[in-house]
């Protein structure tokens, strides 16, 4: 797909929506307003970003309980996550679910997830669908270095590898699971070299450049839809804040965490966009300007939207 000077700005828009609601969300939850826990994808967002670039809503995503990037990039809609993260009525699952539970099936949006690498055989079982139905959907898997330890990676991986299903497993490699470092949870440095063992591509890419994501995403996912199975990325990148909001995060070295954040994938992209006259400066503030205006009304309709009365949690138990 060629990228457009309307593709590269689409890029910009969402990664500046999920930096907005990412920011919004840290000050919010400091002032009490968001029940829960919430895992933030600040300095990520380039991945999901640059993912999703390639994909429509017929095709499907699994996400994890650092999910708001990947279903905001998903096209998720603002409002109804914003008013989920505040406990609402009005939110996606209606407030009884949370950061960790937001789902939109009509988007191809298979749900974040609280527990680690569930998405993976979800996400072989969606694959499969596709296949077995005879679409040319794709699937993305979006998991961390800490989730590519688990069980469910192996099984799942193999039987995509095996059965050719339409699969991307895209790992982001944030260096961390919890306060364990990459260097200690794991012997391999790159992730990608994981995907030899199950016979498939993996290639490993800079998970802060929006183009060079969207580039071996679209590749990989191009693979998908032709029926040549399954393949692997690795994004290497950095949680900005702590696991979950409220830890300090005194386990990183603070000479690694700056020299991080000095390659935050937004002003490096703002760069490339008016260095190839892409935009001007004014065309970027005009985006953010809308972007911001766009993530306050989603503040505003959660805080006038009404909490889920006691009987609400009687309903929506059982499936009918
Ligand atoms: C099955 C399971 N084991 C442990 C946990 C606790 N836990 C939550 S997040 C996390 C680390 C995940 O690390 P990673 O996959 O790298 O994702 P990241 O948080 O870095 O995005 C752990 C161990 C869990 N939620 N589920
Ligand atoms: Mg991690």
């Amino acid at each position: 797909m060629e990228l457009t000077k309307e593709k590269l700005l689409g890029f910009y828009e969402t990664m500046l929506t999920i930096r907005a609601f990412e920011s919004k969300a840290v000050e919010l939850f400091a002032d009490n307003q968001l029940p829960g826990f919430v895992h933030l994808y600040l300095g990520e967002e380039a991945v999901a970003t640059g993912v999703c670039g390639s994909l429509t809503t017929k095709d499907y995503i699994t996400s994890t309980h650092r999910g708001h990037g990947h279903l905001l990039a998903k096209g998720g809609k603002v409002d109804l996550m914003m008013a989920e993260l505040f406990g609402k009525s009005t939110g996606y699952c209606k407030g009884k679910g949370g950061s960790m539970h937001i789902a939109d099936v009509e988007l191809g949006i298979l749900g974040a997830n609280g527990i680690v690498g569930a998405g993976q055989p979800i996400a072989a079982g969606a694959a499969f669908a596709c296949k077995y139905k005879n679409t040319d959907a794709v699937t993305v898997c979006f998991f961390g270095d800490g989730a590519s330890n688990r069980g469910t990676f192996h099984e799942a991986f193999n039987m995509a590898a095996i059965w050719k299903l339409p699969l991307v497993f895209v790992c982001e490699n944030n260096m961390y699971g919890i306060s364990n470092c990459q260097r200690e949870h794991m012997r391999v440095t790159d992730v990608s070299d994981r995907a030899a063992a199950y016979g498939v591509p993996g290639v490993t890419v800079d998970g802060n450049d929006v183009i060079a994501v969207y580039e071996a995403a679209a590749e990989a996912i191009e693979r998908a839809r032709k029926g040549d199975g399954p393949s692997l990325i690795e994004c290497k990148t950095w949680r900005w804040r702590g696991h979950f909001e409220g830890d300090p995060g005194a386990y990183k070295d603070p000479a690694e965490q700056e020299a991080w954040l000095k390659k935050d994938p937004i002003p490096r992209f703002e760069q490339k966009l008016v260095e190839l006259n892409y935009a001007t400066q004014a065309e970027l503030a005009e985006i953010k300007a809308k972007v911001e205006a766009q993530i306050d009304a989603a503040i505003r309709f959660s805080q006038q939207s009404p909490d889920p009365t006691p009987e609400d949690a009687l309903t929506d138990v059982y499936a009918e």
